[in-house]
């Protein structure tokens, strides 16, 4: 079987990559058993989204957003990603990932990219793999990018503690879900797990003590979610997130 190659950010603070999206889609393919190969980017994406990450075909063409691309995958392999879950639980799970994807999403990149103080450990994670002049002008340029976006979602319109209670909310409400359960999904891992160990892995992996960082931590079931999914589906890898 051919590997299917997924582009995305590169590994960073022990984790395979600093994107929560591309964690998530890579986390899902191992649930599934399915072969990929992670390439890091190192030019601005190919995708027609602009963003990562995106799956390269044999054929040049590209399928971008990791839940077209989960999608598409699970026909072609006739999986359900739902494994044959309720209407009830789908729904459950759509809305899970909305809340990580559409909501706290956002407040943790505004941590990352906005705020001084964590500014130079995003840029350096990100950027720091470039010669030093092209490191500082696509850091200067793609971090511009990002703060617009930030103004346009509109979470950048609020005040740091507005941002954080937003934030926290949306990680109470994940903690209230998961209960005792070893998973969002039930007592097997499934879509919605893949996605909250995207996001919640790469808030506990961040080097400071930021206030979304210091919400998950608070949160003994979401630090033991973390360390469950990480010892499920990526034990054996090494920090530099080789599959
Ligand atoms: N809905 C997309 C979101 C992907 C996304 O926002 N990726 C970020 C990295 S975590 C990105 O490429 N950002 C670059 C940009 O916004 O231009 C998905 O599920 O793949």
């Amino acid at each position: 079987m051919e590997h299917i190659r997924v582009v995305g950010m590169r590994p960073a603070w022990g984790l395979p990559s600093s994107s929560p999206f591309c964690l998530k889609l890579e986390t899902w393919l191992r649930m599934e058993k399915i072969p990929y190969i992670a390439i890091a980017l190192t030019k601005p994406p190919r995708s027609h989204t602009g963003k990562v990450p995106y799956i390269l075909r044999a054929d040049g063409s590209t399928v971008a957003d990791s839940n077209v691309i989960i999608s598409g995958i699970a026909e072609e392999f006739s999986i359900d990603p739902a494994h044959g879950a309720s209407a009830e639980e789908r729904a459950r799970t759509h809305l899970i990932l909305r809340t990580l994807e559409e909501s706290l999403y956002f407040a943790a990149v505004w941590e990352r990219w906005q705020q001084t103080e964590y500014w130079p450990t995003t840029r350096d994670a990100i950027f720091g793999y470039l010669p030093p002049i092209l490191r500082q002008l696509l850091a200067m340029t793609i971090r511009r990018k990002m703060l617009a976006s930030l103004q346009g979602q509109g979470i950048a319109r609020h005040d740091s503690a507005r941002i954080a209670a937003i934030g926290q909310a949306d990680l109470v409400a994940l903690s209230s879900l998961l209960g005792e359960r070893p998973y969002f999904h039930g007592d097997k891992p499934g879509l919605a797990d893949a996605s909250a160990y995207g996001t919640l892995a790469n808030l506990l992996a961040f080097p400071h003590s930021t206030p979304l960082k210091r919400v998950v931590e608070q949160h003994e079931n979401l630090v033991d979610f973390c360390g469950r999914m990480k010892n499920a589906f990526w034990s054996e890898a090494a920090s530099d997130g080789a599959s």
